[in-house]
């Protein structure tokens, strides 16, 4: 008991952001307010801590700036002018307007969440339910992620790989893509721990990040050359014939193609495409060939170039060519997601969705927004409906997506706790909860946990969760079915697949009351030790029948760039700086970067640029520049280091644009080009040139 009366309860919660690690968390109530937010001491992966954003999360859920009511547009789209009114008001604008879009044709309303929350209640549940029985048009949710995915796919099977609590005995980490110290905190310690144990961690990346800064070797390729790079790799380790032969005989498919096709990738034909020398590559090579356990923790950084599903792959590869895959700390990860026994039929029930004769389903691809909105006819998105996500800002090619945004006879409704560049554009602005005012459960991409959400306190203002939302509006629409109505605890109840054996120990009320569980996997959980591939053959597929399917290369192949100095030198002549906008370590995507805490941290759009680079532009250290190309501009301060190789420029992002003084983040100059497999966004392959503003 408090003084006054009041009383503490602890409630555990999930942290619902984008990031590998979801960590457990435990929030302390007085009476009706949170007093603090820790990471849960008995979750062995969170182990009590939390990363500098979420430990301050209560800055976050009681920020002046939340969204606390229904507002509708008073303003020019894009000018963020609303007011107040009723969610009876809103509520029924939106349902007579899409009663009227559906009644041309619903593919004309157009759902677009990312993972605002990564929730699977309000991230992936009722919003499906609801736009799925409308006949709306389907989501293709290709922003991060997809290319690397369908890469590994290919090869391994399913989003599965090296146990991350696993990793201590290993002895060679690549890290490669990634930059854990920033992105994947808690896995970050487990690999400290294995090089306290003796573990050499080489990293791979453009720039020196925080990552590359604190391991024994950083080899600096060109963006978007990772793909060349493993080629050769394969090619040392066959011809000097560093290989498995075991596992290779018994859990791989292809081999004898893998191997004439490598024939001919030598390190002396990647060190031009990739800027390392032949012998760094034929010695990282050999190391890796000979290193028992070695590991490799690739992330998405390394998908988002034209070739990035291919440069995957290619990584893929290699630990089965050495039998790593053998060993609890060797083999690869890019993600855990694909071990959760996720009932996605019962949370989404595509077969809501009205089949009408003549009129099939119409996917739209999240990455491309702008030419969606400005380009699509068979139907046009005539409405646009937005939660979990902030397209404005994170999307590429920001100015095509702002003109389509902007378009008159576009009805957008978006829901967000904040008034970000994304609401600048609504026509109904609706107030989310925060993760603290909702209930939900979450899977993990980075660990093998479950962890739950209970509500801690009440919604602040009039704040709805995602799914109350859905309810309602299904009501008004007269949308009968069942489904549309579920409980977020029932919701919650049936998220994972009871019958399936990893499901054992997720019994709802248990996981209500503990907050998390790990998965019913052996401990450690080593995938591949005995083949078990989850690809049709059960092999680690270096011949691919799923990408031939595709119309692709079955076979690992080169695929470069689309803007670099090698591939598209006439682009390069004008613009010869390769930009790469990398994840901030104050933000999350764009999300924090509102709340003056992270953006003072953060300090503002900064450039790092070598000195040469800087030196033949006349920039110096601290000034003001001007970041441009073909599709737009953007400013930042220059950081004169060289910390970033000659040639490559970084803007760690996403600023939101209305906070980044001249009105544009880096998107204005990112490219809305598709990669090779997947239909991704290629952020980081994006030339540009710099001058002093
Ligand atoms: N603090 C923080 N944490 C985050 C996020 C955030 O915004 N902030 N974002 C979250 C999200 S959405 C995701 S998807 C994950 C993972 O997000 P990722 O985008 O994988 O980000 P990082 O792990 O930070 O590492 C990316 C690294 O790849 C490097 N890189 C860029 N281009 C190339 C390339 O062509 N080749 C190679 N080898 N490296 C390249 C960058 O310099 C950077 O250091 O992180 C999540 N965690
Ligand atoms: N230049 C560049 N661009 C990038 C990247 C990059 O590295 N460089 N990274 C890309 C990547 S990896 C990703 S994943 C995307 C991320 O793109 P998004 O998923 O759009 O991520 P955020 O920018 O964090 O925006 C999420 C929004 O959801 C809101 N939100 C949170 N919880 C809820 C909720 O419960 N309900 C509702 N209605 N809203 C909620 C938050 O307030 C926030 O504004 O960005 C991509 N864009
Ligand atoms: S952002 Fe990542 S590291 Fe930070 S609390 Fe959330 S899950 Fe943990
Ligand atoms: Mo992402």
């Amino acid at each position: 008991m408090l003084p006054g009366g009041a009383t503490e309860t602890r409630v555990r919660a999930a942290c619902p952001h984008d990031c590998p690690d979801t960590c457990a968390m435990e929030v302390t109530v007085s009476g009706a307010r949170a007093i603090k937010v820790r990471g849960a001491a008995d979750m062995p992966f969170t182990d009590g801590v939390l990363c500098t954003k979420v430990a301050h999360y209560l800055e976050r859920v009681y920020s002046e700036q939340r969204l606390l009511h229904p507002m509708k547009r008073v303003g020019r789209k894009g000018e963020g002018r609303f007011e107040r009114i009723s969610w009876d008001e809103a509520l029924d604008t939106i349902a007579a307007r899409f009663r009227a879009i559906a009644a041309d044709d619903p593919r004309s309303i157009l759902p677009y969440s990312y993972a605002g929350t990564m929730g699977l209640v309000q991230g992936e549940s009722l919003d499906r339910r609801f736009f799925h029985r409308l006949g709306a048009s389907l989501l293709d949710r290709t922003i991060c992620a997809s290319a690397g995915a369908l890469g590994w796919k290919a090869t391994v099977g399913a989003s599965i790989g090296t146990d991350p609590e696993a990793i201590a005995d290993a002895r060679l980490i690549l890290i490669w893509g990634g930059n854990p110290v920033v992105s994947n905190l808690h896995g970050w310690r487990h690999i400290q721990e294995a090089r306290r144990r003796g573990a050499k961690l080489v990293c791979i990346d453009p720039r020196r990040s925080e990552t590359a800064a604190k391991c024994d070797v950083h080899l600096a390729p060109w963006p978007g050359t990772d793909g060349a790079l493993a080629l050769a790799m394969m090619q040392v380790l066959i011809a000097e014939d560093r290989l498995d032969h075991d596992y290779i005989a018994r859990h791989t498919l292809g081999f004898d193609a893998l191997a004439e096709r490598v024939r001919a990738f030598t390190p002396e034909w990647a060190a031009p495409l990739t800027g390392l020398d032949a012998s760094v590559i034929r010695d990282l090579a050999r190391e890796y060939g000979s290193t028992t356990p070695s590991l490799i923790r690739l992330n998405y950084g390394l998908n988002r170039c034209a070739g990035g599903g291919m440069a995957v792959r290619n990584i893929a590869c290699l630990p089965a060519l050495t039998g790593a895959w053998r060993h609890a700390a060797g083999g690869a990860l890019l993600s855990t997601s694909g071990n959760y026994p996720v009932d996605g039929h019962a949370l989404a029930r595509p077969d809501l969705y009205p089949h009408a004769a003549g009129r099939p389903p119409r996917t739209v691809n999240m990455a491309f927004i702008g030419e969606a909105l400005l380009e699509a006819t068979d139907p046009p998105i005539r409405a646009l409906y937005v939660y979990n996500a902030n397209p404005v800002a994170v999307a590429p090619d920001s100015n095509r997506v702002k003109a389509g945004f902007a378009r008159e006879d576009l009805f957008c409704v978006v829901h967000e706790l904040f008034q970000t560049d994304t609401a600048d554009y609504a026509d109904i602005l609706l107030p989310a909860t925060s993760q603290l005012e909702h209930r939900d459960v979450h899977t993990s991409y980075g660990h093998l946990n479950v962890v739950a959400n209970m509500p801690a306190i009440a919604p602040l203002g009039e704040a709805k969760p995602n799914t109350e939302v859905f309810r309602l509006l299904a009501a008004r629409l007269g949308l009968a079915h069942p489904a549309l109505f579920e409980s977020d605890d029932s919701i919650a109840a049936r998220a994972f697949r009871q019958d399936d054996e990893r499901a054992r120990g997720l019994a709802p009320e248990q996981l209500a009351e503990h907050g998390w569980a790990r998965l019913n996997l052996a401990s450690p959980f080593v995938p591949f030790a005995n083949g078990g591939f989850r690809t049709p053959s059960g092999r680690c597929e270096f011949h691919s029948g799923l990408l031939a399917g595709l119309g692709l290369d079955p076979l690992p192949a080169w695929h470069p760039p689309a803007e670099s100095v090698v591939s598209n030198p006439a682009l390069a002549a004008r613009y010869p700086l390769a930009l790469i906008t990398p994840p901030a370590r104050n933000f999350l995507n764009s999300s924090f970067a509102n709340l003056p805490r992270f953006r003072d941290e953060q300090g503002g759009p900064v450039l790092q640029i070598h000195p040469d680079d800087a030196a033949g532009r006349g920039i110096g250290d601290g000034q003001r520049l001007r970041i441009h190309n073909d599709r737009g501009e953007f400013h930042a301060r220059a950081v004169v280091t060289t910390g970033v190789r000659p040639g490559v420029v970084v803007s760690p992002s996403v600023w939101w644009h209305k906070l980044s003084g001249d009105g544009n983040n880096a998107n204005a100059v990112t490219a809305s080009t598709a990669t090779d497999m997947g239909g991704g966004p290629i952020f980081y392959d994006c030339l540009v040139e710099v001058s002093c503003a």
